[in-house]
């Protein structure tokens, strides 16, 4: 089972020994022509039949892992891979920490597995469904490949969760699969379960902030899961981090490179206006990082979250590199949260376990301030006076403890009026979407990119900028 060897010539690629497991295997082919007919009904609209420049993976090795060529969508090799573990796996967090991992599912757990295992299951296909229209407005062949190239491995990591959901929870398991292909994203009678998966993603500059920042909380929740003592979910999880990386290079690079673009035609303009040349000016740069980074904020959870202690204490979700940590059981401290006590910010000390979500949420924004320091080094180059920000985590949430307050972007307490007057200014608004579709026209001509985008500095898998990544005449 710890196999690195991938059967490839299977119906489901798989290095889990599927054939050896006839009722899973049946099991798991029943299931694809509905997942393939999920794919056809929602996955990009209208290339199913157009070549793409794809990347499959095809071993868990480090070194070459992935394989680079031309293929249609629908016959993606998704399968089903686990990262190989050397050691016997421990339980790394919480009350059993040292102890050796499951391998099963233990009873007492049973329903807060599933219920994790779902949540992170939903996610995957949800994207899929809210990046569907974007193939029509793609900025350059170079940029649509690398969307269908974050949409098939999005499927992918549906198939990973549906193989544990199918292996480990029996019937319930394959309800659970089935209910995924169902739940539609933004759909009012059966949304997807998190709030970011059911907000529109109309545009290029939404994508980009979308795999900036959502699929950013990927990677943190997916780092967490990773430290599993439940060890299936941890290899698993592992595996999907390393295709998630290029996601996240599409997000900031892509967010980049419009940042790098705008200053350009700020600087051509006799009048620095930005829109004035056809491009996307800071402010509604701005206003799309404040709507996508909160929605992702929302995503890690509530700020005290007994659920969270719950999933710590039985070693189910550890922290952010819990593995490198000195101490993996977060008892007898605290951790201080800023609260909204009698209409005034105050400061709470709240016992750690239950502050677990609030603890990865830091690891995140971390990572973000980063990109932001790259980005505004980026404006700095080009000659621009503007700095870009992340607002408050206190900002325009939906879940957690400020959700029933308003903020303004540094964090302070306004009132319902003040927000009202000011939104327009802090977060994504329906012009700015109309402007977006505006100026967003398709750009297939191999080499060429849209006004509003800077070209990337390489291309992907060391083919150049004007290599036909996807072949829409064939
Ligand atoms: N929207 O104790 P609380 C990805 C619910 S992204 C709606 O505060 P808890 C990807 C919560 O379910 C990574 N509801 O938080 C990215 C609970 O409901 P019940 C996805 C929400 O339980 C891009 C209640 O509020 N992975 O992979 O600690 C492209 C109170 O819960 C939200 C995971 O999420 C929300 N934002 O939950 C493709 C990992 N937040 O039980 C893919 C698995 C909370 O009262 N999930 N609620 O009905 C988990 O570990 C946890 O469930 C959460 C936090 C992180 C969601
Ligand atoms: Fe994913
Ligand atoms: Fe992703």
């Amino acid at each position: 089972m710890q196999s690195t060897t991938v059967d490839l010539n299977a119906k489901i690629p798989n290095n889990v020994g599927l054939a050896d497991d006839p009722k899973l295997l049946r099991a798991l082919e029943k299931w694809l022509p509905r997942y393939l007919e999920w794919w056809h009904d929602m996955g990009p609209t209208d290339f199913e039949d157009k070549p793409v420049f794809l990347r499959t993976a095809v071993s868990v090795s480090t070194d070459g892992w992935a394989h680079y060529d031309h293929v249609r969508m629908p016959d993606y090799r998704w399968g089903i891979f686990l990262n190989p573990r050397e050691e016997e796996s421990e339980i790394r967090c919480g009350d059993d920490a040292g102890k050796p991992a499951w391998h099963e599912i233990p009873g007492e757990h049973r329903n807060a597995l599933r219920r994790i295992i779902v949540t992170q299951a939903d996610t995957e296909p949800a994207s899929v469904e809210q990046q569907r229209m974007l193939g029509h407005m793609a900025p350059s062949l170079y940029d649509l490949r690398n969307l269908f190239q974050v949409n098939v491995e999005e499927g992918r990591h549906l198939w990973a969760m549906v193989y544990l959901l199918h292996k480990y929870f029996g019937r319930d398991g394959r309800d659970e699969a089935d209910e995924l292909l169902e739940r539609r994203s933004g759909d009012v009678d059966k949304p997807r379960i998190l709030g970011a998966f059911n907000q529109p993603c109309d545009h290029w500059l939404s994508f980009f902030a979308f795999t900036m920042f959502t699929d950013r909380d990927g990677k943190y929740q997916l780092a967490a899961l990773a430290q599993s003592g439940f060890d299936p979910l941890a290899r698993t999880t592992e595996f999907m981090l390393t295709e998630e990386a290029h996601h996240l290079f599409v997000g900031e690079t892509g967010l980049d490179r419009i940042i790098k673009r705008s200053a350009e035609l700020e600087q051509i303009d006799p009048n620095g206006d930005i829109r004035n040349q056809g491009g996307i000016d800071f402010d509604l740069i701005q206003r799309t990082i404040n709507y996508w980074f909160t929605y992702s904020l929302d995503l890690f959870g509530g700020e005290i979250s007994s659920n969270a202690a719950d999933f710590f204490a039985a070693g189910l979700k550890g922290r952010y590199r819990e593995d490198r940590l000195d101490e993996h059981r977060a008892l007898g401290q605290e951790y201080r949260l800023n609260v909204v006590d009698g209409g005034k910010l105050t400061e709470r000390d709240v016992p750690l376990r239950n502050a677990m979500n609030e603890v990865l949420r830091d690891s995140y924004v971390k990572d973000c301030e980063r990109a932001l320091r790259k980005w505004n080094r980026t404006l700095e180059a080009a000659g621009s006076k503007t700095r870009l920000t992340l607002p408050s985590r206190r900002f325009h949430r939906h879940q957690g403890i400020y959700t029933d307050h308003f903020f303004n972007p540094e964090g302070q307490l306004i009132t319902a009026d003040q927000w009202e007057a000011n939104k327009h200014r802090w977060v994504l608004t329906p012009a700015d979407n109309d402007y977006l579709l505006s100026i967003m026209k398709p750009v297939y001509e191999p080499g060429k990119f849209a006004n509003w985008i800077a070209a990337p500095t390489r291309g992907i898998d060391g083919q150049p900028l004007d290599f036909e990544y996807v072949k829409l005449h064939d």
